[in-house]
């Protein structure tokens, strides 16, 4: 087979860059290692950054996101059971946040890409990727035992941090920074009603997030040691844990229920640099992982696709490689921003294994003067609501 541009993954990056290409008339065809029942199961991110809601409506992918989305002022915080600070990003840089499942985009995405009758092969296994600096990549890979040979122009690597793409880069050209946090989080989803913001919870026993998929549909996390399993985490542990974490007049609310999915995700920040390599360019996980803390990961690989989207769209209709060469620069540097904030958020809500009561102590006066210091709450409202997308967005426009 020929294409124009391979896509691989078609988790919410992968996806979103061939519903874009498509739209530009660009072909391409989407290679997906897992079934497409399975990658609708994921229960991930929640919260979509003011640009990511920008960029899906512009598409008009965004009418269920307008009817069942719960947008938000900005997200509150909580310590020392009783103060508590509120990122108003309304009030302090004019953008709002929407509270929306990652899986509803998920399946919004399939159904725009079921629309147009997009070329998607699932439990695509083995890829390998060759020629990627020549002008014709080859993407070997299996499908029902059948070897099939993929021919491109481009290749996009959105298959996420465990994916092939990044691997296949020859040894050298990559440098990678990384931070493995020393604890993980155990999420919850239950059908309860949730608190009504977004609330993070600095506590001596580790932190603790209420967050929401609908008016009855909670997400939960504790923070919990990286040698913990699911097992670990009977309802009847999990719910007075969760509920000692938060103050009482917030604990109040919090409505035990049969959780309907548990999971334990581990922390981590990475980043590769550059995010290309001749005829491929990672976007989303598979270039960069971040903390869950700044509710960041999903809205970056929104940014890179779009920053790809509209170098891919102004190659083909021109035959400039300009944007394309640019990719890389522009996307990190919104990606650093969004690292350094969610690795911030991190440290300042934790409670890491080798801290003491003055490690404590010094994270509350950090929140206490947040909470007094209006330039302070400004500056990490601009970069909790997300800097802006660099460039106009104007193509999707002509795109829709
Ligand atoms: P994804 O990982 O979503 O998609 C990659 C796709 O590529 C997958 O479908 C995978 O099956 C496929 N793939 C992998 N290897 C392949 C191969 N060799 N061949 C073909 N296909 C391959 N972000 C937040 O903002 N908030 C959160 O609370 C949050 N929670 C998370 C919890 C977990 C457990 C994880 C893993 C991530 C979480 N994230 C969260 C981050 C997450 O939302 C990602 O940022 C988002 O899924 C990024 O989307 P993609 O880049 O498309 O990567
Ligand atoms: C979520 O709703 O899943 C969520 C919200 C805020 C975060 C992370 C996850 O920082």
């Amino acid at each position: 087979m020929k294409t124009q541009v391979a896509v691989i993954g078609a988790g919410p990056a992968g996806m979103l860059l061939s519903e874009m290409l498509a739209r530009a008339g660009i072909e391409t065809v989407v290679l997906e290692r897992q079934s497409r029942d399975h990658v609708l199961g994921r229960i991930r991110a929640g919260v979509l950054e003011q640009s990511t809601v920008e960029v899906l409506t512009r598409l008009g992918l965004a009418d269920r996101l307008q009817a069942e989305g719960h947008v938000h002022d900005g997200m509150k915080i909580v310590w020392s059971g009783r103060s508590s600070f509120f990122i108003d990003c309304a009030t302090h840089v004019g953008k709002r946040f929407t509270a929306y499942g990652q899986t509803r985009i998920q399946e919004d995405l399939f159904l725009a890409a079921d629309r147009r009758d997009a070329q998607i092969e699932f439990e695509a296994e083995d890829l390998t990727l060759d020629g990627l600096d020549s002008a014709e990549p080859l993407i070997s890979y299996r499908v029902g035992g059948q070897v099939r040979q993929l021919r491109c122009d481009f290749i996009a690597g959105c298959d996420g941090f465990h994916g092939v793409s990044r691997r296949s880069v020859p040894a050298g050209v990559l440098r990678e920074y990384e931070k493995i946090y020393p604890f993980g989080w155990l999420g919850v989803l239950a059908p309860t009603p949730p608190l009504s913001e977004i609330v993070y919870a600095n506590h001596p026993r580790g932190f603790a997030l209420a967050s929401m998929r609908n008016p009855q549909l909670a997400r939960f996390y504790v923070q919990v040691p990286l040698s913990d399993s699911v097992d670990d985490w009977p309802d009847e542990r999990f719910w007075p844990e969760l509920i000692a974490r938060f103050p009482p007049e917030l604990a109040a609310d919090i409505r035990p229920a049969p959780p309907v999915e548990k999971s334990i995700a581990p922390l981590r920040s990475f980043v590769t640099e550059p995010m290309q390599f001749g005829r491929l360019f990672l976007a989303g996980d598979a270039a960069h992982i971040v903390p869950p803390t700044g509710a960041k990961g999903l809205n970056l690989a929104v940014s890179d696709v779009t920053y790809l989207g509209r170098a891919l769209a102004s190659f083909y209709r021109t035959g400039h490689r300009t944007e394309l060469d640019g990719y890389s620069t522009i996307a990190l540097r919104r990606v650093w921003h969004s690292v350094r904030t969610s690795w911030y958020l991190t440290n300042l809500l934790h409670r890491f294994p080798e801290a003491t009561d003055f490690d404590q102590r010094a994270q509350e006066y950090e929140l206490e003067f947040l909470k007094a210091t209006p330039s302070a709450q400004r500056a990490l409202a601009e970069q909790y609501a997300g800097l802006p997308i660099e460039g106009s967005l104007a193509f999707l426009d002509a795109l829709a």
